[in-house]
């Protein structure tokens, strides 16, 4: 049992921010990092210390769907069967009939023993993560403009920064601590929210001080407005020659430059086509022309979030990249562009490249260079890793491929574009469903249940938003018997090998070169690819009393296989991060200070491998990108989904509520959400608050009630995703189709629909 006679230090990771808590031997919550802790933090710890699994809805014992309904069964006679189905679907399938879909709040440890065994030991790139449909678009910004995935710079930019730009983010909310304690604090910073709504965020902005800006540009017209802004300060002198000479790709800069100059970019042609119906265009041309003027300034901040991820994909942020490159504003303290992950250790999913198209440290799967030395990094033969990409989150629906997907964390049920479609294909897949919390949703569509360890109860690493590391340590032992993450992998892992020993067939094993055909010709015949003794090995690490692996021994495997790639973990001296340190204080940034680039030397950014440096490259958006979405569909509404419900008394709500809400808890969801119409679009359709309604599109409809509000743009609808009682889902109308070419994430907010009165269900 851990001590509980002194205080206990633990992290809170539910969003990027990764706050320190300290629990008092009474069970009382602090937060006692920098930033504190906001009510769903404190919220969580309160009920779930000391508190009788029942009551909070835990799973407690592993199960598995039988003819007669759910059966508890014993730990090992799930691993048995988790590793039995593995093998046969595996054998009578092939490799990529398997799959792997993440949660960004498990640990580092575990997103690294999952990577290295399902793309790994059993060469399936099907392995992704919830990161697909929230970060991973920032991460493809980065890469278009600087060749990786990683910001430069850190939470602590806001208090230094003289200009705040917050794009499609409403950290009022989602982001609280850091909001509050670094963003507001910072008074004498201008603050500019695009976003088309008037939210949390942009209420007490403005009640701050009224020279902060709203800009509510029409949905999807961020990379248009980034743009304008690109224009008005090459035309008004006000970009930095000297450093795009030394910075950026010369070509690229001259074909940006060009492109900025000739294009539609002038105030007088663009600014209509940003404002939205009803507010006057001399109004919004002039909160532009403050917002460009605040890039003269000598310190300037930006921040995107999934409101631009999800609507104008990567191009969104590699558009705000541009500014900070044309301008230089970027590589020092107080100037560049802050990360803010959703979720605590998206960051990780990034840099250990969950993505059907990537291998850790963000190599690709399509080249033999990298396919190779990632091989070589697990100690497999060169043939190991399969070269065929595994498939995009949002194809999961449509494809034929898979038949047994691991699903560890994130709600499968509800938080998937395309959600009819894709429940229907649940029905037909073997689901491994891994979690803590009783799921009722989830339970319609799994075969396997296993019952991992909670927040609290678990020991791991987490890189946040601001890539620092820190380390959560378990402050109570589970009351039942539950496994960590990692461990499960683990046993996993070793139980398939254990069959495969029973099996006593000769594996191919040794570094033959096999071609792909050879490679499945030996998974049909047995799965005799796979090395047993290999296996075994690798996922045999030294453990804890209770049959946890310890951290220290898979962090160090971690640490060693990053060392030569821009993802290295390394501290501010260049030394490799110990343990030791991310266990101390507040944990230890990644690269520390070196990770600001000098300004006025070389190259900015290097590839994949720290070695290859390169320029930085501006990113000329494709002319889709360009057209805000009530250009691409005229007279149908855009659905605005997200994180909140709107009105006066609302934050506290919305704070509470993250995503699905299970460990939270089901009962502070509201009865049912309500979708937000403007007022004029209300009047003209004849709808008033309370009023049902329907909204429909070529891929589903939903019904619900409406609240009229002026705090959203003519033209937009807004409605949260957060669940409630009567099971309102938006995603029954999300496409599945609509993809970020770059990265494949889902563009969830960039969704048409009409809205019918009277409701709309088919
Ligand atoms: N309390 C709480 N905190 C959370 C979460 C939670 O559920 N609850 N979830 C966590 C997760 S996983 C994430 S990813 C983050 C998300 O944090 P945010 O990105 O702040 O979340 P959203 O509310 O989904 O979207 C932000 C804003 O994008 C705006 N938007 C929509 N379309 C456009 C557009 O075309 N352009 C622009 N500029 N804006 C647009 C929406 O109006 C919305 O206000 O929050 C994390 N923190
Ligand atoms: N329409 C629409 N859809 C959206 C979005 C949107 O804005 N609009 N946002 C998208 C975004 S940004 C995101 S991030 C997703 C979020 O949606 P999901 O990926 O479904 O994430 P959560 O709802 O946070 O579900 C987390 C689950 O993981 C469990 N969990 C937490 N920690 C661990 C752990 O360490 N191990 C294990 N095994 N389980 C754990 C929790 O108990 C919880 O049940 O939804 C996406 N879907
Ligand atoms: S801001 Fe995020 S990390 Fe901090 S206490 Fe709240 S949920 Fe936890
Ligand atoms: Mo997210």
């Amino acid at each position: 049992m851990v001590e509980q006679h002194s205080p206990r230090q633990t992290l809170c990771t539910f969003c990027g921010v990764v706050d320190q808590v300290t629990i008092t031997p009474n069970d009382k919550v602090r937060g006692t990092g920098s930033m504190g802790v906001c009510v769903k933090g404190a919220h969580y710890f309160q009920k779930h210390l000391g508190s009788d699994p029942r009551e909070v809805a835990r799973f407690t014992s592993p199960m598995l769907r039988s003819p007669y309904g759910w059966e508890r069964v014993s730990w090992d006679y799930a691993i048995d069967m988790a590793a039995d189905t593995i093998l046969a679907d595996r054998q009578e399938f092939g490799r990529d009939s398997l799959g792997f879909y993440g949660v960004g709040q498990m640990t580092l440890e575990s997103l690294w023993v999952a990577k290295k065994f399902f793309q790994g030991h059993l060469g399936t790139n099907n392995i992704c993560s919830n990161a697909e449909q929230c970060l991973a678009n920032n991460a493809g910004g980065h890469e278009l403009v600087f060749g990786n995935e990683g910001p430069f710079s850190s939470y602590d930019d806001y208090r230094h920064a003289e200009a705040i730009f917050f794009y499609g983010h409403n950290p009022a909310i989602n982001h609280p601590t850091v909001f509050q304690r670094y963003v507001r604090q910072n008074r004498a910073a201008v603050k500019v929210v695009v976003d088309p709504r008037r939210t949390d965020t942009v209420e007490q902005l403005l009640r701050d001080n009224p020279e902060n800006i709203h800009l509510p540009v029409r949905s999807g017209g961020d990379v248009l407005l980034n743009c304008v802004i690109a224009r008005y300060l090459v035309d008004h002198r006000a970009w930095d020659r000297g450093y795009v000479a030394r910075h950026a790709d010369p070509a690229l800069a001259d074909e940006f430059l060009r492109f900025i100059g000739t294009g539609p970019f002038g105030l007088d042609e663009a600014v209509p086509r940003l404002t939205p119906t009803g507010m006057p265009v001399v109004e919004m041309r002039e909160r532009i022309v403050r917002a460009a003027e605040l890039w003269r300034r000598d310190r300037v901040v930006t921040t995107s979030s999934v409101g631009i991820n999800q609507t104008v994909g990567s191009a969104g942020v590699a558009s705000i990249l541009n500014l900070h490159l044309l301008t230089g504003h970027i590589g020092e303290p107080g100037r560049g562009h802050v990360r803010m992950a959703g979720q605590s250790n998206a960051s990780a999913e990034l840099a250990l490249g969950y993505s059907g198209r990537l291998l850790p440290f963000r190599m690709r799967i399509a080249e033999e260079r990298d396919r190779t030395e990632m091989a070589a990094i697990w100690e497999l033969p060169p043939w190991r890793i399969n070269p065929e990409p595994g498939l995009p989150v949002a194809s999961f629906a449509t494809s034929d491929r898979l038949r047994t997907l691991f699903v560890f964390g994130t709600n499968p049920a509800r938080n998937f574009p395309n959600l009819r479609r894709w429940r229907e294909k649940m029905m037909d897949l073997c689901i491994v469903y891994v979690d803590s919390y009783y799921n009722p949703e989830i339970l319609e569509y799994a075969d396997i249940v296993l019952p991992c360890r909670t927040k609290h109860e678990t020991a791991g690493i987490f890189l946040n938003g601001e890539r620092r590391l820190q380390f959560m340590e378990p402050v109570e032992e589970p009351a039942f018997e539950a496994w960590s993450d990692v461990r499960i992998v683990c046993e996993v892992a070793r139980r398939v090998a254990a069959r495969l020993e029973e099996d006593a067939r000769p594996s191919a094993g040794g570094d033959a070169r096999l071609t792909v055909a050879e490679v499945d010709d030996l998974v049909a015949d047995g799965n005799r690819d796979i090395d047993p003794a290999a296996l075994d090995k690798a996922f045999s690490y030294p453990t804890d009393d209770f049959g946890e692996p310890l951290s220290e021994y898979v962090w160090n495997e971690v640490q060693a296989a990053s060392r030569g790639f821009y993802n290295e973990f390394v501290d501010g001296t260049g030394a490799p991060i110990t343990l030791d340190q991310i266990r101390a204080g507040e944990g230890v940034q990644w690269a520390g200070e070196r990770r600001y680039q000098p300004s006025g030397e070389g190259p900015l950014s290097s590839a994949v491998r720290r070695a290859e440096r390169r320029a930085a490259t501006f990113f000329v958006p494709p002319p889709e990108r360009l057209l805000p979405f009530q250009e691409r569909n005229r007279g149908g509404f855009v659905l605005i989904t997200g994180r909140g419900v709107m009105g006066d008394k609302a934050k506290r709500h919305n704070v509470a509520m993250f995503n699905s809400s299970t460990a939270t808890g089901a009962d502070d969801w509201p009865d049912e959400n309500s979708v937000y119409v403007n007022d004029a679009d209300a009047a003209r359709l004849g709808v008033t608050s309370g009023a049902r309604v329907g909204l429909r599109n070529e891929i589903g409809a939903i019904e619900c009630r409406a609240e009229v509000s002026p705090d959203v743009p003519a033209g937009h609808l807004y409605l949260t995703f957060h669940p409630d009682k009567a099971d309102t889902h938006p995603n029954f109308l999300t496409s599945s189709d609509n993809i970020d070419p770059h990265t494949w994430q889902p563009l969830l907010k960039d969704t048409r629909v009409d809205l019918v009165v009277g409701g709309g269900q088919p």
